[in-house]
């Protein structure tokens, strides 16, 4: 029973108990049979990973006690679940999402600090108050993410910085739960895992964005998030425990 009101010694747990750092992103498209799709999924392959991760592939179709019906599902397999929706809003209106969702089961959210650390850290308490965690956007994976987390904020005197360091900043001081960088942003990867102490790494981009997940581990991951390479799979199961053998070993 995984019953601690801090997100973190949650998913540590799940993890420690299911021996597997993966994190499956459920991302079905829609379809009429969505909620048993998605309770099959999650039931075939709860044994191989520490949580469930959804975007609005699932929050968007489904409804909210069907949400809460799979949430409580994936408790009950022990396993934590994040909604995925980027939150990037004023703090006023993150906490009514952050409450919404909340209710409906899930345990961690993802967060764009493109809203300030102000906003952040506002954001990051509400969640706190709700048991609930906040993971937050440093370096995303696909291949535009350079336009925004790569870009150069101007500091005066010449001085530049990128605008993912200023993300991992304020990401820091706001006490999130955990961070998002690329698995495939190996550079950054290394840089910041050095330096982000006792907040966890989580990073997607895997297989079908081209992340290697062995060398994202070197390189400091310690969540994998993965979905299309897994779900998409002929065989997921057989998949599954091959990546998660690759981490284990
Ligand atoms: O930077 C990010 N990249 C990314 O792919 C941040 C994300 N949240 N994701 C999500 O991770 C994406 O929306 C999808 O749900 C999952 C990766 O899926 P796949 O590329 O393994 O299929």
């Amino acid at each position: 029973m995984i019953d601690s009101i801090v997100f973190n010694d949650r998913i540590n747990q799940a993890g420690r108990l299911k021996r597997s750092r993966i994190i499956l992103a459920v991302d079905l498209t829609d379809r009429p049979d969505l909620q048993e799709a998605t309770i099959r999924t999650i039931s075939s392959l709860e044994e191989h990973i520490c949580a469930v991760k959804f975007n609005f592939h699932l929050i968007l179709p489904l409804s909210r006690s069907e949400l809460l019906q799979i949430n409580r599902l994936a408790h009950s397999y022990g396993l934590q679940s994040i909604a995925d929706i980027k939150l990037n809003d004023i703090p006023s209106t993150n906490e009514v999402a952050i409450t919404h969702l909340a209710k409906m089961g899930f345990d961690a959210f993802t967060v764009n600090p493109f809203i300030g650390p102000d906003g952040l850290e506002a954001t990051v308490l509400h969640a706190h108050e709700l048991g609930c965690g906040i993971l937050a956007l440093i370096y995303m994976s696909h291949p535009g993410a350079h336009f925004g987390f790569g870009a150069h904020l101007s500091e005066g005197d010449n001085q530049v910085t990128p605008v993912y360091r200023r993300f991992f900043e304020n990401a820091t001081s706001s006490q999130v739960d955990g961070m998002i960088i690329g698995a495939n942003q190996a550079d950054i990867l290394k840089e910041l895992s050095c330096k982000a102490d006792k907040i966890p790494i989580y990073s997607p981009g895997l297989g079908a964005q081209g992340g290697d997940a062995k060398q994202a581990s070197i390189s400091g991951t310690d969540y994998f998030i993965v979905g299309r390479s897994i779900i998409q799979s002929k065989d997921p199961i057989m998949a599954i425990t091959h990546l998660r053998e690759t981490l284990n070993h």
